[in-house]
């Protein structure tokens, strides 16, 4: 590039200004788009094709087809921590660096699925919508009970950022046991939280609650289905604010349905947005939400600004502070 004013930036949702300023602070053409609804492929494929760089959404396909289509794009940057909508290895071979958003929601994100665990170990999603049923009724000892965090074993699927988070908070909280299953060990969590490396069917046998906080690959999809589930505690909590992928839907609400586990809390659903006749939505001991884990204003305005800074720095130093395929910083 001879000239930041020839970069043309498209970004593509309404994300927080923070990010926008400063792409527009460094001179680039920067187009945002996407203000009402969410840009249709075509659109964006149309869109992308005038750009050079791209600061794309997790509900922006950009697949081998997408990528073939505009090999032309100099940077991609994700304004998110996942990266399933996008094909990296594609990416790679086509020379085009990609970007995204870690640690900066790790705190928000944690924070729901924290929250999800309370909320269905005590059934709040449930209960307060017997109040605006008219279902209040009377009080009666035995009913509508939930049960307690304290001391008890929380297993993590997949023991990064946000999983160490989670873990932080369970562990402070209510001095729960940490057990974790990933791909790579944890050292550090192993130290600071005393953490243990299980098996994945350990995971599935000894968690109290068990919290999904991996990426969606094609070693993960689905792995928490009939098996998984049936291998779990019958008093077993079951959290998801990863992706909605990762867990069979129709298998969870079998689960629940017959008792196999206790509940379930998921931020994340298959697909997004989930209907609104979904029996998740009205089960005693389920509790979902819109996929709103990094929706605070801390996090997304830091996202913002992250996924600006991952173009700043392509242009001004051919490196990112986030780079998902730094193979390709290194040959250009
Ligand atoms: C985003 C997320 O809100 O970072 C992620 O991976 O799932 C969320 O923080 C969403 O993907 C928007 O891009």
């Amino acid at each position: 590039m001879s000239s930041n004013q020839s970069v043309k930036v498209l970004v593509t949702r309404d994300i927080p200004q923070i990010g926008v300023d400063l792409l527009r602070k460094e001179g680039y053409d920067v187009t945002v788009m996407g203000y009402d609804k969410p840009l249709t492929a075509d659109e964006l494929l149309q869109a992308a094709k005038k750009a050079d760089a791209l600061l794309c959404l997790g509900s922006n396909k950009i697949d081998e087809v997408f990528l073939h289509e505009c090999k032309h794009l100099q940077v991609i940057s994700q304004f998110a921590v996942g990266y399933d909508n996008i094909n990296v290895p594609v990416a790679t071979k086509l020379g085009i660096p990609v970007g995204n958003t870690p640690e900066v929601l790790s705190d928000a994100t944690a924070d729901i699925a924290f929250g999800l665990m309370i909320a269905v170990s005590r059934k709040f999603f449930y209960l307060h919508n017997t109040i605006s049923k008219g279902e209040w009724g009377f009080f009666q000892p035995k009913k509508n009970l939930g049960i307690e965090l304290k001391n008890k074993t929380l297993g993590v699927f997949g023991l990064g950022r946000i999983g160490t988070e989670m873990a932080r908070r369970c562990k402070g909280a209510y001095h729960m046991t940490v057990i974790y299953h990933s791909r790579n060990r944890n050292v550090q969590a192993e130290k600071e939280l005393n953490a243990k490396w299980v098996s994945f069917d350990e995971l599935l046998q000894q968690s109290d609650v068990l919290s999904v906080h991996s990426v969606l690959s094609e070693e993960t999809k689905g792995i928490f289905n009939k098996a998984a589930f049936g291998k779990m505690k019958p008093s077993a909590i079951f959290i998801n604010t990863s992706r909605g992928g990762v867990h069979n839907e129709a298998d969870l609400i079998d689960a629940l349905t017959t008792k196999t586990i206790w509940g379930a809390g998921l931020d994340v659903t298959n697909p997004e947005p989930m209907q609104k006749d979904n029996p998740l939505l009205f089960m005693e001991n389920a509790a979902v939400l819109p996929h709103i884990g990094s929706g605070t204003v801390e996090a997304r305005n830091a996202m913002s600004q992250l996924a600006a800074e991952n173009i700043i720095a392509f242009y001004k130093t051919g490196t990112m502070k986030n780079c998902l395929n730094p193979e390709v910083l290194l040959r250009k």
